[in-house]
């Protein structure tokens, strides 16, 4: 079903290119017995430029199993050869390409209106079956900072991703990237027009392209890489032989595994602080390989290769360049950034609503409720407990009537061994024919929570109407608010189906990425978290005439558009505390800022102290959510629940500056949680900080991620900063400083020159976004500052496509003058007002302070200037 695909597809016309010849090396012959000159040209590779030739898990590749691939075989220097089970060491592949294994040659060159376009052609086979020894190439200069590859076979058509990415109208005129092509090997590379910087360099190793395995190497400008999820690991890979695969599975967080979603996307840093990226638009399963030289492999066992490089040259540019091929992030409904609690294992409605009631009886903010699959009868989707869930529709109008939200869980296996009549999701979707076929062409049925199971074919529009309808009939009788997407890699409990796995060529590939699970739907697993996404937010579009809030557990890229995403069964641990900054950081990377970590973890019984920390870091995720045991704060005692409370009204004070940075992120594809490194290119230290992270470009968050501690250490890059609370100043030379950090305390830093909008806090959204503006100004040495705020009515659709918006940009200049500019308003604005601001960094007390020129009372104390007045903002 491949709708709504758009590359670019150009007229050519021939004309001359000189070709770089980077080799001048013969093709080897297949099955050539390697000879001394081969052993000759092996040894001249250094071990972090080994590529790997026999990448094949469980196999001890030995000298005849690789010289059977006309690989060289050495063992590293520090392996024992008496471990013949060996054959690789510290991840240091044994078996390795020589400089002259086979690979495909460029024949002929086009230019085209948007670049050129090429024939690559192989002389011979290699080691898997199904070579295509003729592909053409297309390169298109797209933009100035952004370059599109793609390799396919002219002679069929492959699978392709069906996600919509924007087509270029014409060549880029100036672009930043210099295109190189060697002819014999060919070799793509690419390099940085200003500095020469080389960010691709195919000709490191050999090409593949058969049906079932395509590979290609590049080096990399630097160590430094991030992104390539999902996985759980530092925020900065370690590219030590470090292999991320790629297939959307359901597995708790652990290292070296593939999890939940699939984004094969990059950024690399070079020398000096610039950034690039790397996207390739795959949904196959996938090996990313990373090893020290630096370099990469992509090794996917589908599909076409087809590639976007972005040149930044600053890391934001590098995410925003992504998004626009993907998709911006949805702008979210404004209780989307409230506190949300969950919890798998409320026996009733009664006892969620008893939770409900108690967080209001202590006054800690409280969005939205959510409930686990417990609400339902027997687990089957759009349906609730007749018994211990009698009381549903009552709360959920409940919540509706105090300004709070309900949301569901739903996963998409249904039930298939009902009694007929009995379950109309089911009977309806056999009769539109919208579950996935098995080899034989019936419903392929599984096993999930209910039992046996049919999955929905979400790549079908018949699909996404089936489930609008089974949506809007259930929220007839439950007026739930937003969904929770489970189960969506998709999850089965069997393998393959009730019947097992058919032997196929789908499902034995020649090469099998490590740890995947096996699937029929080989080309579109990893997508299933996308499409069930969009069909969840289009049938909420449809019902509520709102922004639709769905979160999702599976992942692709262009999730952003219509979803949000949790990070998964993590577990009540300190590592897991740790871990969640590294997730919430590459989301964002991956344009979908509203992401967050379960607070206080999923699995296992989390310590009070622990609970407190994860609290006060859980309310700087864009996505705040607590789920699972009792473990909201009235679970705790008085000092926790007042601390976790504290944090919680910390976050709702924040709202319009949180929400602004969500509009940055809808609009030009911001992250919203922004790692110090996209502040701070020009400062290696910050490269590898991910126990830290900002909001925006201003507000440092410096959480307590250990136990048993009332300080935290922090990097502050070089600059003044702010104690948020405190106002007090801190001047870095870009060092490591001590911070207290009692347990009710988490620490927050404004930078220089920034103005923060914030609101009296209360226990919803709702009510605490109708308070007037407080407005934190940090001044900068020169007395500088400017911030910004968008505000709209918080649920209606697409306020900025069609007007309904207030933008204002604040700013202080050198003499102390602040003035609001309000740059587009509109009805929404004339309930804003500013009731107060502080000025940090005030050197003396000013003689007098004028408010639009009305002289107003202030206050002066170790450099702060704090006032109150009420002024409308228009
Ligand atoms: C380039 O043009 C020549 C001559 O028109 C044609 O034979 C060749 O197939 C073209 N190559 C590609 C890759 O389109
Ligand atoms: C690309 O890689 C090849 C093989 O390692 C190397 O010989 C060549 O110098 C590289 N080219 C550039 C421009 O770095
Ligand atoms: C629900 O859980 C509570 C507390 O865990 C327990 O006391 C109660 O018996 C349970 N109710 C049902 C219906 O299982
Ligand atoms: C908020 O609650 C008040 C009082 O119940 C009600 O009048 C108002 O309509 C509610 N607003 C929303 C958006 O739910
Ligand atoms: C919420 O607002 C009400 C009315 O302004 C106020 O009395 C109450 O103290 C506020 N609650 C919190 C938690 O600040
Ligand atoms: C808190 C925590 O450990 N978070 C991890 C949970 O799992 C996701 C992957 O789904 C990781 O990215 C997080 O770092």
């Amino acid at each position: 079903n491949l709708v709504n695909v758009s590359y670019c597809r150009n007229g050519f016309k021939n004309v001359n290119i000189v070709m770089l010849l980077m080799h001048n090396l013969l093709r080897a012959e297949v099955n050539r017995i390697p000879s001394s000159s081969h052993k000759e040209a092996c040894n001249v590779i250094s071990e972090p430029w080994r590529f790997d030739c026999y990448p094949e898990r469980g196999v001890v590749v030995t000298q005849e199993l690789c010289e059977a691939r006309n690989c060289c075989f050495i063992p590293t220097s520090s392996a024992s050869t008496s471990a013949p089970s060996q054959s690789r060491k510290n991840g240091i592949p044994w078996c390795f390409y020589p400089l002259d294994f086979p690979s495909y040659s460029l024949v002929s060159l086009n230019e085209t209106s948007m670049g050129v376009k090429g024939t690559l052609v192989k002389g011979g086979t290699t080691y898997y079956p199904g070579d295509i020894l003729t592909v053409e190439m297309e390169i298109c200069h797209e933009t100035d900072t952004r370059l599109h590859v793609r390799i396919t076979d002219p002679s069929s058509s492959r699978y392709e991703v069906p996600i919509s990415v924007p087509a270029a109208a014409k060549k880029a005129e100036n672009p930043e990237y210099l295109v190189e092509l060697t002819k014999q090997p060919f070799g793509l590379i690419v390099r940085r027009r200003s500095t020469g910087a080389v960010l691709l360099n195919t000709t490191v190793a050999p090409l593949f392209y058969t049906d079932q395995f395509l590979q290609f190497s590049t080096s990399l400008a630097s160590p430094y890489i991030y992104g390539l999820g999902e996985h759980r690991s530092t925020f900065l890979h370690d590219v030590r032989w470090n292999t991320l695969t790629m297939w959307a599975r359901d597995v708790p967080p652990m290292e070296q595994t593939n999890l939940y979603g699939v984004h094969p996307f990059y950024l690399t840093m070079e020398a000096g602080g610039t950034a690039h990226g790397f996207f390739l638009l795959n949904s196959n399963a996938m090996d990313v390989v990373l090893q020290p030289a630096p370099a990469l492999t992509w090794r996917t066992i589908g599909g076409i290769l087809d590639f976007y490089v972005f040149l930044g040259p600053d890391p934001g540019s590098v995410v925003e360049q992504y998004v626009d091929v993907i998709g911006r992030p949805a702008m979210p409904i404004y209780w989307a950034l409230g506190y949300h609690l969950c919890r798998w294992g409320y026996n009733s409605s009664d006892s969620t609503w008893e939770v409900v009631k108690s967080l209001r009886n202590y006054g800690i903010p409280h969005d939205t409720q959510w409930n686990d699959i417990d609400y339902m009868d027997q687990f089957k989707d759009f349906t609730f407990d007749p018994t211990n869930f009698d009381s549903l529709p009552d709360l959920v109008r409940d919540l509706h009537a105090h300004n709070q939200t309900y949301v569901i869980m739903l996963d998409p296996a249904i039930s298939s061994t009902q009694p007929k009549g009995s379950y109309w999701p089911f009977d309806e979707g056999l009769k539109r024919g919208v579950f996935m076929k098995d080899a034989e062409g019936k419903p392929l049925i599984g096993k999930v929570w209910p039992g046996q199971t049919a999955f929905p074919d979400f790549s079908d529009e018949v699909t996404h109407e089936w489930w609008f309808d089974n949506l809007r009939k259930f929220h007839e009788k439950v007026p739930f608010d937003g969904l929770w997407i489970d189960m969506n890699e998709p999850s089965n409990f069997v393998d393959g189906s009730m019947n097992g796995c058919p032997t196929n060529s789908l499902e034995n590939p020649p090469y099998t990425p490590v740890q995947q699970k096996q699937s029929t739907h080989y080309n579109l697993h990893s997508l299933y978290g996308l499409m069930e996404a969009k069909a969840s937010a289009s049938a909420l579009k449809r019902i509520l005439s709102k922004r639709p809030f769905v979160i999702s557990r599976s992942s692709f890229p262009s999730q952003g558009l219509y979803s949000g995403h949790w990070l998964g069964d993590n577990r009540s641990q300190w590592k897991d505390l740790y871990t969640s900054i590294t997730g919430i950081l590459t989301f964002n990377l991956f344009g979908i800022p509203l992401v967050g970590a379960d607070i206080c973890g999923f699995s296992e019984e989390p310590q009070e102290e622990l609970c407190v920390r994860w609290t006060q870091l859980g309310a700087f995720y864009p996505f705040t959510r607590n789920h699972n045991t009792p473990q909201d704060p009235t679970a705790f005692s008085p000092l926790a629940r007042e601390a976790m409370k504290q944090a919680l009204l910390l976050r709702y004070s924040l709202f319009p500056f949180l929400y602004t940075l969500f509009h940055h992120a809808h609009l030009h594809g911001h992250t919203v949680a922004r790692p110090l490194m996209f502040e701070f290119p020009g400062d290696v230290k910050t490269y590898g900080i991910d126990k830290q992270f900002l909001w925006g470009r201003s507000l440092l968050v410096t959480p307590v991620l250990e136990p048993g501690v009332d300080f935290v250490g922090g990097y502050f890059p070089p600059g003044l900063w702010f104690d948020y609370f405190t106002g007090d100043s801190v001047r870095s030379k870009g060092e490591e400083l001590r911070l207290d950090a009692p347990l009710d305390k988490i620490n927050l830093h404004l930078r220089e020159g920034s103005i923060t909008p914030t609101q009296a806090p209360n226990l919803t959204l709702w009510i605490s976004s109708g308070q007037p503006l407080h407005l934190v100004s940090a001044l900068s040495d020169d007395g500088s500052a400017s911030g910004d705020l968008f505000w709209d009515d918080g649920e209606s659709l697409d306020t900025y496509e069609t007007n309904q918006y207030t933008y204002i940009v604040f700013s202080v200049s050198q003499v102390l003058t602040m003035t609001s500019q309000v740059l587009h308003s509109s009805q929404e604005a004339s309930f804003l007002s500013v009731d107060s601001t502080s000025f940090y960094g005030v050197p003396e007390k000013p003689s007098r302070v004028l408010v639009n020129t009305r002289e107003v009372p202030f206050t002066y104390r170790d450099n702060q200037v704090k006032m109150r007045f009420m002024l409308q903002v228009h």
